[in-house]
């Protein structure tokens, strides 16, 4: 049974104190508390079977969530820049270059697993993976600001709504609260 705590900015800064590396998310499991979000992800990929079924598709998964993780660097760019000016320029370059040139690499992906015989329409082997999880969730965010990114790709649209409706996922996505970033 997984409770999802999103606290308030009023109690953060008293929970980080009491946090192992006074920095969130954290998980608690059985009492015992792990830190760093990607971690945490891998871990439970792990516990219910969402890293790939052979070692190649474990290494595929990774390589789908390490290039999600340098997409979410170029966003933070944008997040943290306080200069109205430069963040335009950043706004711009995601616009023109970083997204288009991620969206290629996805697609390739897709393709990729397809004319490996899986028809499944996830990103690696036949199943739903911890990949397919890190470029939905990845997206969400640039989406809200850039809502046009995914226009012009059919594909990663059709494979975004096809993680949003599955049957694991939908109820928690639909109702989950919106989170300020
Ligand atoms: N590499 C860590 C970074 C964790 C991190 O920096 N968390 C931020 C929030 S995104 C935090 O808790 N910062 C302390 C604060 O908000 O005061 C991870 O991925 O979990």
């Amino acid at each position: 049974m997984l409770t999802d705590n999103y606290l308030s900015r009023n109690y953060r800064a008293i929970l980080l104190s009491e946090m192992p590396q006074h920095v969130l998310p954290v998980l608690e499991v059985d009492g015992k508390q792990l830190s760093q979000s990607l971690t945490i992800c891998r871990y439970l990929a792990r516990e219910f079977h969402l890293c790939g079924k052979t070692a190649w598709e474990q290494a595929k998964v990774e390589e789908i969530v390490d290039t999600m993780e340098d997409l979410r660097l170029e966003v933070a760019k944008w997040i943290y820049e306080k200069n109205e000016t430069k963040k335009n320029e950043i706004s711009e370059h995601l616009k023109e270059q970083v997204y288009p040139k991620f969206a290629k690499i996805l697609e390739t992906s897709l393709r990729g697993n397809e004319e490996n015989d899986n028809s499944s329409g996830y990103l690696v082997g036949e199943n739903l993976t911890l990949a397919d999880l890190s470029v939905f969730e990845t997206l969400t965010f640039p989406l809200t600001i850039h809502p046009s990114i995914l226009d012009d790709h059919i594909e990663l649209q059709q494979h975004r709504h096809r993680i949003k409706t599955h049957k694991r996922l939908s109820d928690y996505i639909s109702n989950r609260p919106l989170r300020p970033v």
